[in-house]
Order: structure tokens, then sequence, then C-alpha cells
């Protein structure tokens, strides 16, 4: 046995139409999500935001290393900073960086350089991805430091749409600005910056299709 305690497992049982009812609502549910630019600048709670960032915490990581930061921003100075910094990479990624074929695949959905929910969003959360930690003034290296974090922002998204709110997975790029902004430590690198909130009134999105089954699966009988 390691050295190290472990604890017994409690595994849920279900019986085969529980598995069929249950994975087809969970379908159902998480198909209703969709990302949305355009929000309310009405707020909520902050305490959702710190609850649905431990149900993120719960995410699988590399060596259980939970290699992340989640800072929540609502100050509307550091909003408005983060906006500005973002149109100018933005402005730049439209007009000269990204190539035609980008520029086609994101015609549909209608993004352009102007960040308003940068500001209007009630929050923001930037998250930041660390590939290593100082522990007692040593480095102690992070794994799969990407697919860690890449896998806890899918938590955040799906806690987020459980408590009726709506977000963006905002990428701008570059985007050291934000650990300069918020003043992160030199082993915080910027991973993805989520505006959350409430959908604006009549709020429209792009008509997009999910591919089917036998687009995204192949079996192995
Ligand atoms: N980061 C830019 C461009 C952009 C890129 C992808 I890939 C998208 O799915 C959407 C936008 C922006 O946020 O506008």
């Amino acid at each position: 046995m390691p050295d190290f305690p472990f604890i017994k497992y409690h595994p849920k049982v279900f019986d085969k139409e529980q598995m069929a009812a249950r994975a087809q609502e969970y379908y159902q549910y998480m198909n209703d999500r969709r990302t949305v630019r355009e929000f309310s600048d009405k707020t909520f709670d902050i305490k959702i935001l710190e609850q649905c960032i431990l149900t993120a915490n719960t995410a699988p990581s590399g060596a259980n290393k939970q290699p992340w930061v989640f800072c929540i921003v609502s100050n509307k100075e550091i909003k408005k900073k983060i906006r500005e910094a973002a149109e100018k990479e933005e402005f730049d990624n439209y007009h000269i960086r990204m190539s035609k074929e980008w520029l086609q695949d994101l015609a549909p959905l209608g993004t352009d350089e102007h960040k308003e929910f940068l500001e209007k969003a009630p929050y923001l959360i930037v998250v930041f991805r660390k590939s290593y930690d100082i522990i007692h003034g040593e480095k102690r290296k992070n794994y799969y430091v990407q697919e860690s974090v890449g896998l806890a922002c899918g938590f955040l998204i799906a806690a987020l749409h459980q408590c009726g709110l709506v977000c963006l997975t905002h990428t701008p790029s570059p985007m050291n600005f934000l650990q300069e902004i918020l003043q992160r430590p030199e082993n915080e690198k910027p991973f993805l910056l989520i505006p959350i909130g409430y959908p604006a009134e009549y709020v429209m999105v792009p008509d997009i299709q999910r591919k089917k089954l036998d687009e995204i699966c192949v079996r192995f009988d």
C-alpha cells in the first residue's frame, strides 16, 4: 500500500432505466446552454460565483495539482482597463493577424474587435494557469496544465449554466495584459477570460448546429 491515506469511494448506483433517463436529461440540460455575447448589467451575489469556482476546483488535474487561479473582477475601473487592452489586441487580430479563412469561419458568429461585454457583464472571471507552484520558496512542477485548466473551465461553465447565468469564453490574444493589470505573479499565465451575468433582454444567438453523434464518435465494439 502507498504510504499516503486512501479512503473508500462510494459510487452512486443507478439501474438501467435510471441511467438512460439521467444521460438523456443531462444532455438536454447541457444542450440548452448557449454562449452569449450581450449581457444585462444586472448583478447577483458574488457568493454564487465562489460556489461555482468550488465546482470548477473539483475537476481532475495532473497529479492533483489543481494548477489554476480564478480572479473575479467586478471593479469598474479594472474592467475598463481590461476592455481597453483587449480591444487594442483584438483590433490587430481582426485587421492584421487573423487569416482570411479564420475571418470567414468567425463571420457567422458576428464577432468583431468591439468588446462591450467586458464592461457590461457584472463579473469577469479571469482564469490563470500555473505551470509551476512555489512552495516554501521552492519551484514545484505542475503537469498537463493546459488539459487540467481546460477541464476546470468546462466544469465552471456547466456550474454557471446550472444557476441560470450565461457566459462567454473569450480569448483575447495575446493576453499577457491580464497578468499585468491584475498583478499576478510570474508563475501564473492567463488562460481564459469569462464575462458572466444575465443575458441582455431579447438577446439573439447564432443559429448554430451541434455535430451529429456519427460525426464525433467512432465505435470499436
Ligand atoms: N479572440 C477573438 C476572435 C475569436 C476567435 C475564436 I476561435 C472565436 O470562437 C471567437 C472569436 C475574439 O474574441 O473576438
